[in-house]
C-alpha cells in the first residue's frame, strides 16, 4: 500500500497507536478537515494508515509540482474511485486511463463543453435562476445556504445538461432523495474498507435509487425523440466519435449521466455557498460586484456574451475556489521510479493524494494566504506566481471537462442573487459537510429583497 514509498522521509500524524495506527486520530464524519489539519502541522508530505490501509498525502507547493508533471505521473482511479465504479463504471471521471472507454467518450463529449455549446447552456441555466429566484422571493424564514445552493445546481444541470426537471424547488421543498442517495454513495466511498462490509446492503440500495433516477432521464427523452436541445444527454445518445465513427455503448451512456450528474451539482452547489459566504460577509467586495454589474450590463442579468465581462465577480469566484475548493482532492501515480520534493524516492505504481485546499493554503501564496483577498486573482498577481499552486480543477488530460459550464452557471446565479437580495447570514462559526465535496452545513440566511 506504502510500499513503493521511502518512509524514512514521510512524517505521520501524532499519537499514532502499534495496532489501530492513525485510526483512533481520524475523523470518519470529516476525514478531509482532519487531513488538511494534519497537513498544517505536518508539513508538505505525510502519510496516514489504519488497519489495512495506508495513504500519503501532498499539499506543499514543491511536492505537487512534482506530482503534476504528467511525464512522471497520471491521474490515479484506484482507491475512492475504485469503490465508486458500481456507481459511474467507466465513465469519465472514474475510468481508468487506459480504458478504451476513457478516450472515446472524452473525444465524444467534448464538443458538448465547446463555447458553442455553452451558449446553448445559458437559456436554460438562466431558466434556473430565474426559477430560483422567484422560490426564493415566497420564503419568509432563514434558508439553509448549502441544501438550497443545491437544489439550484441540481436544477442547472437537470435542465441544462438533460433537459430533466428533478423538482427541487416544488412545494414540498425537501432535498431530493437522488441526492441523499448520491451523497451517502460517495460517503461510502471513502470509508474503510471494514466499515463499507457493513454498510453494503445500504449501499446496494443508494445505487437502485440512482439507476431509476436515470432511466427516468433516458425514458423521458425517449418520449421526447423530437427533442432539439443538443444538450448533453443527446451527445450522449448521438454524437459520433471523429476517430472510430463509434457512438457510446448504452451501459456506458448510463455510467455517463450519473457521472455527469455527480460531478455536475455537488461541486457547483459548494462553490455557489461559499461565494454567497464570502460576498456577503464582505461588504466592500458586494459592492464592487454590484457596482461591476450596473456598468457592464444592459439589462438586469447577464446575457451570454456579458457573463466573461464580470470579472469582479470571477475574481470572487477564483478566490472562493482557493479557500473552498469543491473536491477535496485527487490522487496522482507515478508511472515510473522518481522522487517529489528533492527527497521523497517514490517507485512506479505509487501514488499520492494531492490535497487541494492545503496546496491553496501553502506558503508560496504569500502571508495573507488564509484571508479572502479577490484581488489576488488580478492578472498582474497571476502572471507573478506560479501556475501548480491553483488546481481546484485537477490537472492534466483528465482535469475537468465541466469546468467552463460551472464558472458560467455560477456567474450566472450569483450576479442575479446579488443583484435580488440582500442576506443577513448565521453567524456561528462555519461548519463544513463532505459528502465528497465540501458544503456548509449550518449556515443560514435571512432573505432580503433590494429594492
Ligand atoms: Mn469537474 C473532473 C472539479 C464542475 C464534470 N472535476 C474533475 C476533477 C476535478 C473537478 C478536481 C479532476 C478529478 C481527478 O483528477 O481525479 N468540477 C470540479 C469543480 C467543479 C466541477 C471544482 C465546480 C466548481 N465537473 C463540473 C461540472 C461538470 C464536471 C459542472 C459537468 C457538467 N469533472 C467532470 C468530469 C470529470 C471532472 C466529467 C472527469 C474528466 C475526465 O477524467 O475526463
Amino acid at each position: 500500500m506504502l510500499d513503493e514509498w521511502n518512509m524514512g522521509t514521510i512524517p505521520h500524524p501524532p499519537g499514532r497507536d502499534p495496532e489501530l495506527l492513525d485510526a483512533p486520530n481520524s475523523d470518519f464524519v470529516k476525514p478531509m478537515q482532519k487531513l488538511f489539519s494534519w497537513s498544517q502541522e505536518l508539513g508538505p508530505i505525510f502519510e496516514t494508515q489504519a488497519p489495512g490501509f495506508g495513504m500519503v498525502v501532498a499539499s506543499g507547493s514543491d511536492v505537487c509540482k512534482d506530482l503534476f508533471d504528467d511525464g512522471r505521473f497520471e491521474k490515479f482511479a484506484g482507491f475512492g474511485m475504485e469503490a465508486f465504479r458500481p456507481i459511474t463504471g467507466d465513465g469519465l471521471f472514474t475510468a481508468r486511463n487506459d480504458e478504451e472507454n476513457w478516450g472515446l467518450a472524452h473525444r465524444v463529449l467534448l464538443p458538448a463543453f465547446s463555447k458553442e455549446a455553452l451558449a446553448r447552456y445559458h437559456e436554460p441555466m438562466r431558466e434556473s435562476v430565474e426559477k430560483f429566484i422567484a422560490y426564493w422571493h415566497e420564503q419568509r424564514q432563514p434558508v439553509d445556504v448549502g441544501s438550497e445552493s443545491t437544489k439550484l445546481s441540481l436544477d442547472i444541470i437537470g435542465r441544462a445538461g438533460f433537459g430533466y426537471d428533478f423538482g427541487t424547488m416544488g412545494p414540498e421543498a425537501g432535498r431530493h432523495p437522488y441526492v441523499d442517495a448520491m451523497v451517502e454513495a460517495l460517503m461510502f466511498s471513502v470509508l474503510p474498507p471494514d466499515l463499507q462490509e457493513q454498510r453494503r446492503a445500504d449501499f446496494e440500495g443508494w445505487v437502485r435509487l440512482l439507476n431509476k433516477t436515470v432511466d427516468a432521464v433516458i425514458e423521458e427523452r425517449k418520449d421526447n425523440p423530437h427533442h432539439e436541445q443538443r444538450d448533453l444527454l443527446d451527445a450522449m445518445l448521438r454524437n459520433v466519435d471523429p476517430e472510430t465513427g463509434r457512438t457510446l455503448p448504452e451501459e456506458n451512456v448510463r455510467y455517463q449521466i450519473t457521472t455527469f450528474m455527480v460531478a455536475g451539482y455537488g461541486t457547483t452547489a459548494s462553490l455557489i455557498s461559499f461565494a454567497l459566504m464570502y460576498l456577503y460577509s464582505h461588504p466592500d467586495v458586494l459592492e464592487e460586484v454590484r457596482q461591476e454589474a450596473a456598468e457592464v450590463l444592459e439589462g438586469q442579468h447577464p446575457t451570454f456574451a456579458e457573463v466573461p465581462k464580470l470579472r469582479a465577480l470571477r475574481r470572487v469566484i477564483d478566490e472562493t475556489l482557493r479557500l473552498w475548493p469543491p473536491t477535496p482532492a485527487f490522487l496522482r501515480v507515478a508511472k515510473e521510479d522518481t522522487t517529489v520534493g528533492g527527497v521523497h524516492q517514490v517507485a512506479e505504481g505509487g501514488w499520492a493524494a494531492v490535497l487541494t485546499r492545503a496546496l491553496h493554503h501553502d506558503e508560496a501564496w504569500g502571508p495573507d494566504r488564509h484571508e479572502f483577498r479577490p484581488s489576488r486573482f488580478l492578472p498582474d498577481e497571476v502572471k507573478a506566481r506560479p501556475a501548480h499552486i491553483y488546481k481546484p480543477f485537477g490537472t492534466g488530460p483528465r482535469m475537468c471537462i465541466g469546468r467552463q459550464f460551472a464558472i458560467h452557471s455560477a456567474t450566472l446565479a450569483l450576479s442575479a442573487l446579488t443583484t435580488e437580495f440582500d442576506l443577513q447570514l448565521s453567524e456561528e462559526p462555519l461548519s463544513v459537510a463532505e459528502g465528497g465535496f465540501f458544503i456548509p452545513d449550518n449556515l443560514t440566511a435571512t432573505l432580503t429583497r433590494r429594492s
